[in-house]
């Protein structure tokens, strides 16, 4: 039999893209159709991303996808899923009208709402329902910012980025459960919203719609859209999981126990997958988080800046004119001394955009190193230090969830970086299996395809892309002392 076609709707950070995903028995294959760029909007009040634009991309994909997917023997287009990063969201007025643009979560406004939030619900006591890390700009916290807009009190339905692309396809309202549960709103134990706690921080339980599950129907394609878009209007669009890192971690290419994964991009997500969440004191100290993956196991991760830091430093180089040629920058931090400098890549400050070279540099003086002298050595430090909090995240979750860790995954983009997948080894002292670069519209897809039968249970999702994708294992070398040692350099800061 021919393979079935899919479409993964996958936006990140920096770009969108639709993937067109094949898959059969044996077969499970990706063809990008459309990339396009996710370029963040400064308006005088705060930092936006242009959902506009987002959706119309998606769009312009789903033609492509349309087009790619129906010359003979491809197949037809089965269904669509659409996955973006967490915790943003936009509202929606009594008429279905979206209230302002939704804000990035780089925006600074939330610094004053945690304390805000924490006065009505203690953060010990929001962790013990809610299980997720403290990061300042959790939908929770971005909420309370909005308090005292025109927006909220106007405001009758709450959808995330793609529980809002998926409405404007098909009309239908609803909030996926993965990405529902990195809100800060949702109840880890029990699986559903905690309206409790949301009508306690004194907002409408109304707001939130009702929850849906990865494999869901979400709906059919408004017939505006069919037109543009060229595909039947029965075209289903399926609930994916529409969490990002949930999707990444759904296709990590695991066949035994005892992994650890990294999902690698403008984050590195680092952590484990569990049947139940850690919900102590210390983990909450650890600052680990209870994110829901599919098939109700929780994602015990913590975040760690990722890529940010080198993408947004090739960022400030190229407008400076300084090369920044990622191949040429990785040759010369291969050839850097080891361990020049160090920085701690979980720190506040390296959050909003901006001067990333500077702030590096800062952060090194601060904490009494000689701060990197070139692009390679900055690279270099990133890298390694990237490394370290690889290291770091994975012995705590480990011990935090009482677990043994044999091997990591790391998947997505970062995979591709050679020097960090052989420096986490070498780091932690375990196999890294690096790849496949693209598994989160991977898990998109394979979703889609197991909620049309054509793939079975979780075990048999990660077996197909273990069989069908390139991965890459790297093997511990070189000096676990040393990395030791510089573990405890970042440790006492
Ligand atoms: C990665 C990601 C991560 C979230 C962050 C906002 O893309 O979804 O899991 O914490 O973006």
């Amino acid at each position: 039999p021919s393979a079935t076609g899919f479409a993964a709707a996958d936006l990140g950070a920096t770009s969108g893209r639709v993937v067109l995903g094949r898959v059969g028995p044996d077969t499970l294959d990706l063809t990008e159709v459309h990339r396009f760029a996710n370029t963040p909007v400064r308006l005088p009040g705060a930092l936006h991303w242009d959902v506009l634009a987002l959706y119309q991309g998606v769009l312009d994909g789903l033609r492509r996808a349309a087009r790619a997917a129906l010359p003979a023997g491809r197949g037809e287009l089965r269904s669509i899923g659409i996955d973006s990063w967490a915790v943003d969201y936009g509202l929606l007025d009594a008429n279905g009208a979206l209230l302002g643009n939704p804000h990035h979560y780089r925006d600074q406004r939330t610094e004053d709402a945690a304390a805000a939030v924490h006065a009505v619900v203690p953060a010990p006591e929001l962790y013990r329902v809610t299980g997720l890390q403290h990061l300042p700009f959790n939908t929770v916290f971005q909420l309370a910012a909005a308090q005292g807009t025109a927006q909220l009190p106007a405001a009758r339905t709450l959808l995330l980025i793609p529980d809002l692309l998926t409405h404007w396809l098909t009309g239908s309202v609803g909030a996926e459960i993965t990405n529902a549960s990195t809100t800060g709103l949702f109840d880890a134990r029990r699986g559903t919203w905690s309206t409790e706690l949301f009508a306690r921080l004194g907002w409408d339980p109304e707001l939130l719609p009702p929850l849906r599950s990865p494999g869901d129907h979400a709906g059919t394609l408004l017939p505006h859209v069919a037109t543009y878009t060229g595909l039947p209007p029965s075209t289903s669009v399926t609930t994916v999981a529409s969490h990002d890192t949930a999707s990444a971690v759904a296709a990590v290419p695991a066949t035994e126990p005892g992994f650890a994964y990294v999902s690698c991009g403008t984050w590195s997500l680092v952590g484990l997958e569990l049947d139940a969440p850690v919900l102590s004191e210390a983990s909450r100290r650890a600052n680990f988080t209870n994110e829901r993956g599919i098939d109700g196991t929780i994602r015990y991760l913590r975040n760690i800046m990722g890529m940010w830091l080198l993408e947004e430093c090739r960022r400030v180089w190229d407008s400076q004119g300084v090369p920044s040629d990622l191949p040429a920058l990785l040759a010369e931090a291969s050839r850097a001394r080891p361990f020049a400098a160090l920085i701690d890549p979980e720190a506040p400050e390296f959050l909003p955009p901006g001067d990333m070279p500077r702030r590096i540099a800062e952060h090194c003086a601060r904490t009494g190193q000689r701060p990197p002298g070139s692009p390679g050595e900055t690279v270099r430090c990133i890298l390694e230090s990237l490394a370290l909090a690889h290291r770091r995240t994975v012995r705590e979750a480990a011990r935090l969830a009482d677990r043994d860790v044999t091997h990591i995954h790391l998947v997505g983009g970062g995979s591709r970086n050679e020097l960090l997948c052989q420096f986490t080894a070498d780091a932690t002292g375990l196999p890294v299996i690096a790849g496949p670069t693209e598994a989160t519209a991977l898990g998109n897809v394979l979703v889609q395809a197991r909620a049309h039968g054509l793939v079975g249970d979780r075990d048999q999702m990660r077996h197909l892309v273990a069989a069908t994708q390139r991965v890459r294992r790297y093997v511990p070398q070189g000096n676990l002392t040393a990395w030791d040692a510089a573990d405890r350099r970042v440790a006492s800061g």
